[in-house]
């Protein structure tokens, strides 16, 4: 069965269209508006194997990052399906330069995000730091996953948010492999 999914969300406040393939090759095309969260949303496709295609437009930086972390979550979820045969976990350490992050997810059906990115309160690069952590809050609620995500240690704004997604993309890669032909859970659903 082909693990993909394509959504379109528009609203009076954005457009966005998101197509993920989970069994890909890190092929990407992303065109969000914002330079700076196409650099982490190809970061995240080329270390996670996905194939991602994403175009976003809209109002606000707030709303159409928020919108992107659903529309991407609700794609996760939906390309897992019934999640048969998953390695639902994922983990992953990081390292950018002078940053650490480390990512410990669970594709179990309900959202807990845990995030401390030891971040500043000013913008990166095009972004607001306050978007970026929308952004995985929307994700993981839509993905229905728990989401640990946290910089240990680093300097530079730009590396430590590098870091993060880089680790949140090794720890999907382990997580959406196929190692059984069961579903992962004494409860028989995920
Ligand atoms: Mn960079």
């Amino acid at each position: 069965m082909e693990r993909t999914a394509q959504l379109n969300r528009k609203t009076a406040e954005t457009d966005i269209s998101i197509e993920l393939i989970l069994d890909g090759s890190g092929k990407h095309e992303i065109e969000t508006g914002f330079k700076f969260m196409d650099h982490m949303l190809v970061l995240l496709t080329r270390h996670s194997g996905i194939d991602l295609m994403v175009k976003a437009s809209g109002d606000l930086t707030h709303h159409i990052i928020e919108d992107i972390g659903i529309v991407l979550g609700e794609c996760f979820a939906k390309a897992l399906g019934d999640k048969k045969g998953i390695n639902r976990y994922g983990s992953a350490l990081i390292p950018m330069d002078e940053s650490i992050a480390r990512c410990v997810i669970d594709f179990c059906g309900r959202k807990a995000l845990i995030l401390d990115l030891k971040l500043n309160e000013c913008d990166i690069e095009d972004v607001a730091v306050e978007d970026v952590r929308h952004f995985y809050n929307s994700f993981a609620e839509n993905a229905k996953m728990n989401l640990h995500l946290h910089v240990l240690y680093g300097d530079d704004q730009h590396h430590k948010v590098e870091a993060a997604f880089k680790a949140l993309a090794r720890a999907i890669k382990e997580a959406i492999k196929i190692v059984s032909d069961e579903i992962p859970s004494t409860k028989g659903v995920l």
